[in-house]
Parts: C-alpha cells; structure tokens; sequence
C-alpha cells in the first residue's frame, strides 16, 4: 500500500472512530417519577409507551437509583459526583436560593465541554442561582453557563415556587422592564393575592403548604410580584420545554451534544395540557406522567429525523421517587385506585427505603447497548466519571463519589457498584443485595404526604433478595452484618 493510501485510510478510520467514540448524551430525567410509575416496570394500571420503546431497544436498570430522595440533594450528586449529605445547604432549596454548585468546580457538564461537545439544560434547575440576592430583572449570574452549559432554559426551581418565569441563558424571557419582578420569601407584597386569603382565586387548592403568591389560578410556596408578561402557563411548560429541547438538537447537530432535558412532571401542581386531561383515569398525577411519556416520544422522534438515533446515547430516569399528595388536592389520591407509583417498592420520595432512590433508569445506544435487563446496582452520582471515561478522559478529581460504571451502563458489566449510600430522611447504606437503615429519630410517618420516612428507633437490616419490600428486619438475626455496614457506612459518611 502506497504510504499516501495508508494514510488517507487512516485519517478516514479515526474520523470514524472519533464519530462513534463521542455520541451524542441525551438525559431525560422526570420530576418524582416512581419506579412503578411506567408499564416497562410492570405497571398495569399505567401506559407509557414512547419510554417502554426505549427499555425494549436499550437496558432497563432494575436498581438503577438517584443519589438522594428529593430534587436537590439529588440533582447536585448527579451534576457534581459528589453526594449531597455531607455539604450544608444542599437540601430542597426555595426559588431564590444562590447557587450552590459554585463555579470553578467540574460538573458532568464540564467534562462533556471539555471533550468539545455542545452542553445544554432545559427544564427544571433547582439548584440555586447567583452568589447573592438575585435581581430577576438584570443579568443572573452564576447560573448554569458557568458550570459547564453552553445554554440553559430553564425554571429557577419548581413549579410550585416562585418565580414562576423562565431564565434562557443569563435573563428571564419575556420580561417587560417596565414591570419588574420582586420575589420574597419572607413576606407578601401588599395588594398581591395569597391563597392563605383569596381561595377564590384558585382552581387548585393546597392540601398543605402552598398558600402563598397566587399565579395562574395555582397558589404557591413564597411570594412574587410584577413580571406578568414573563409568567408562565403551568399547562403549556411541558410543551415549551420539549420544543427548547428539539431546538437545541437541531441546532447542536453539527457538533457532539450534551443534553440534560430535566422534566417536571409529575411534580406539584400538576397542570398538564389539555390534551391529557383524563387520559390517565388517575387524575392530574397520571395525566402528567402521560405527558412526560409523550415529550420522550418527542424527542426521540427528532433524534430519529435527524439521523441520529444510532449515534446517540439516550439515559432516561428520575430525581426522586414517587409522591401522591405532594401539597395540593389534585384528586390523586382519590384516583390513585390500585396503581402502585413505587411498584414493589416500600417508602417513596422523602424515604429512606428503596422507593426514595431506586427509580426508572433506562440507557438506550443502538448497536452498542445490547437490549435486555440488568440488575446492576448503579446511580446517577456516578454520571460525571462515567461520561469522563464515554469521552476519553479522567474523572474530575472533585467527582469524588463518582466511579466509572461505563461497563455497567454499557451492559458489559452486570455488578456495577459494590456499594452505595442513599440520601433519604435518614441516610442508609446498600452492600450487593443487602440495605441498612442506621437508627433514626423522627416519626415514622410524614402526616402531610402520608408517606414512610424509614425512620425507626432500631436499626433495620433487609435483604433485598428475598425481601425487596423491606417487611422482614433481620438486624437483630444477623448482628455482625448489620454492624459492619453501620460502620461502613460511618466510614462513607465521613467520605
Ligand atoms: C416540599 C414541598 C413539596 C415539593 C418539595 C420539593 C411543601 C409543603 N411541600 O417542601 O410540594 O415542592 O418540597 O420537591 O411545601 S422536589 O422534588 O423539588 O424535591
Ligand atoms: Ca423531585
């Protein structure tokens, strides 16, 4: 072979390689989505069909877990690489929260930068922004542009919180100066409207909490005035957001791209579209879990328009687990009937039994993913080392909880992690099959949500092998085991 020939070859083999070695990472991620929220994991009292595709083409993670069991704590594992319990200030945070990720740390969206991809995030943020006060009517910063996005269009923090705007990259959309926006947390604005004293105003009323600014007929948690022509619709934010996401595909195509697509259903106040009104027969909570199945079939649609379904990797999964009555009488839990939103699964969001992180958790590459099932134990927290190593580099040094399951999320590898701490009330620890629950102060029961905590004034010890639905306490049968995970878990406490 003449040296020009071998050469062309060459160039033409590692431009082939680099065309697959960095595909394309899309992250569909739900707001409180349960692990027996979809059908792909057994549900029969629920359709969710576009996210079913996805299992039957991809590996569906039966112990797939987020890192903690509320949004926050959750999400800054996932984006950091480090669990969220021993940093102060990680737990759920109101709408004018600074941020609390600062900016000169590594993030899985960093690592996706500095591999050259295209990084965005749209949905829901929650993880604070600016380093003081935010003025919403100028520039807010820093946000998620200094830690690794190249675009963001996102809320601030939930639904349920002011304000209720939306933030593309450094500014609120649709403000109008002449209408400021003031957001407080600590006292009404006088002459605005509360649902604590004008419940006539709302079509949806608090079951508790709630009561403060009321915006779109939905009364919410803290306080807001002005910025009326940036406020958004409740029933058209899964629609805006999908259509940001498709936008931010068709625009990254020419380059590898990152996309963090972070849903909010079916997180409170459950207001979706019309169009699903009904369809669940469970009432808005069903309806929104509906509506998030349809944005994934949207956006899979467009991967697929565009010619970029086989070099794309899809992760689908959720922030916490499930919850029914999350503060507002929204007829879920009248229309519950027999659907089981954590499946076979004790406790929910909140808990600190499985239901609280073990949560749907999907990856779909066609042609490098084999399809099928994997029991593999894997979490969100280890993302950053894990997309390190997809895109040939080391993990950040701060990701320090993160460890590179790439096998595990690829399939070649059928363990993943020997052991992990999960973040619900009180924290607990997993070893292969089994799980402890360190003694824990605190009611049982959260009255509110009427949902288990996991709190328990003895230790609890389960093997999840015979006993996934924690009934069975074995810390009392088996004492060396359940002292010496409570001393690892000491031990991985203290990091
Ligand atoms: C709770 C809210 C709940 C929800 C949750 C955060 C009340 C009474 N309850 O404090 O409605 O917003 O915070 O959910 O205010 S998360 O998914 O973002 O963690
Ligand atoms: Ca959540």
């Amino acid at each position: 072979m003449s040296f020009m020939k071998s050469f062309w070859m060459s160039l033409m083999l590692a431009s082939a390689t680099t065309a697959s070695d960095k595909p394309n990472v899309v992250l569909l991620y739900a707001d409180d989505l349960g692990y027996g929220d979809v059908s792909c994991y057994g549900s029969k009292t629920i359709s969710t069909p576009h996210i079913d595709k996805l299992a039957a083409e991809g590996l569906r993670f039966t112990d797939g877990h987020c890192a903690a069991a509320t949004c926050t704590p959750s999400r800054f594992a996932m984006l950091t690489g480090e669990y969220a319990f021993r940093q102060k200030g990680t737990g759920v945070l109101p709408g004018d929260a600074k941020m609390i990720i600062p900016p000169s740390r590594d993030t899985m969206a960093t690592v996706f930068k500095k591999a050259g991809y295209h990084t965005g995030v749209v949905g829901k943020w929650h993880l604070g922004l600016g380093d003081k006060e935010v003025d919403w009517n100028t520039e807010i910063r820093p946000g998620p542009l200094e830690i690794g996005f190249d675009h963001c269009f996102i809320m601030a923090a939930t639904g349920d919180r002011v304000p209720c705007v939306f933030v593309e990259d450094h500014r609120v959309v649709g403000l109008d100066p002449a209408d400021p926006i003031q957001v407080s947390y600590k006292q009404p604005f006088p002459g605005e409207p509360t649902g604590k004293d004008n419940p006539e105003l709302l079509r949806m009323h608090p079951s508790h909490g709630h009561d403060m600014a009321v915006l779109n007929g939905v009364s919410r948690i803290g306080y807001m005035k002005g910025g009326k022509s940036a406020l958004w619709k409740d029933e058209d934010m899964s629609d805006t957001f999908t259509a940001e996401a498709v936008k931010f595909i068709e625009s990254s195509k020419a380059a590898p791209f990152f996309l963090y697509f972070a849903a909010h259903d079916p997180h409170v106040p459950r207001v979706p579209h019309p169009r699903f009104t009904g369809k669940s027969g469970m009432g808005p909570r069903g309806d929104a879990i509906l509506q998030f199945d349809d944005n994934v079939g949207t956006i899979l649609a467009v991967l697929d328009r565009l010619g970029l379904r086989e070099n794309t990797l899809v992760l689908l999964s959720s922030d916490n687990g499930p919850v029914v009555d999350d503060g507002y009488q929204d007829d879920a839990v009248e229309k519950l009937g027999s659907h089981q939103p954590a499946g076979p699964l004790r406790g929910g969001k909140y808990s600190a039994f499985e239901g609280g992180t073990r949560v749907p958790f999907i990856v779909r590459w066609p042609g490098k993913v084999k399809p099928g099932v994997s029991d593999a134990l894997v979490c969100q927290v280890d993302f950053p080392a894990s997309f390190a190593a997809l895109t040939g580099q080391k993990a950040p040094e701060s990701a320090k909880d993160s460890q590179n399951l790439l096998p595990a999320l690829l399939g070649e590898d059928s363990a993943g992690r020997k052991e992990l701490v999960e973040q619900g009330g009180p924290v607990s620890l997993r070893q292969g099959v089994w799980k402890f629950i360190p003694t824990s102060q605190g009611p049982a029961k959260n009255k509110n949500t009427n949902s288990e905590t996991g709190n328990f004034p003895e230790p609890q010890l389960y093997d999840l092998s015979q006993d996934l639905g924690e009934r069975q306490n074995l810390a009392k049968s088996q004492p060396e085991r359940a002292q010496s995970m409570a001393a690892d878990l000491e031990k991985a406490r203290v990091g």
